[in-house]
């Protein structure tokens, strides 16, 4: 089964938005695989956002991302990656549609309270990286009510 990797940033986590973010990918009907909350240091999230150091707004992202804890966690199901992208709404606030994550919660891009993996190699990549000491096999008995 697809697995993507979900970040709720330090913007989602200070405002009080972890319960509601988690609330609309369970409601869903994805399983919550790992979840963690973890204060990065630079170099990881130099690591993680590496792909956008070129960008001139890679140095304020950097300082974005270590300025408090951050929850990661690794959500399961068919087309998580793709369906997790749409729940978190375009990456700048101003184009997310309400009904989305950042558009219901979000103005600026630079505060966009949450990540979400954009393609399944990246997907297994980001979660190497925030968890290498692996995932829990635990399958939840919910698979026939909510697939065929
Ligand atoms: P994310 O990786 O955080 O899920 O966001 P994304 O795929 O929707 O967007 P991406 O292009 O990968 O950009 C990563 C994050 O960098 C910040 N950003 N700032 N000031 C700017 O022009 C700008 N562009 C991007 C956002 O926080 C974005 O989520």
């Amino acid at each position: 089964m697809e697995q993507t990797f979900i970040m709720i940033k330090p913007d989602g986590v200070q405002r009080g938005l972890v319960g509601e973010i988690i609330s609309r990918f369970e409601k869903k009907g994805f399983y919550l695989k790992a979840m963690k909350l973890i204060t990065v240091n630079k170099s990881f999230a130099e690591k993680h956002y590496e792909d956008l150091s070129s960008r001139p707004f890679f140095p304020a992202l950097v300082n974005y991302i270590i300025s408090g804890p951050v929850v990661a966690m690794v959500w399961e199901g068919k087309n998580v990656v793709s369906t997790g992208r749409k729940i978190i709404g375009a990456t700048n606030p101003a184009d997310s549609a309400p009904g989305t994550i950042r558009g219901d919660y979000a103005i600026v891009m630079g505060r966009n309270i949450i990540h979400g993996s954009d393609s399944v190699e990246n997907a297994r990549k980001e979660i190497a990286l925030w968890f290498p000491e692996g995932i829990s096999e635990f399958k939840s008995s919910l698979h026939p009510w909510i697939y065929e």
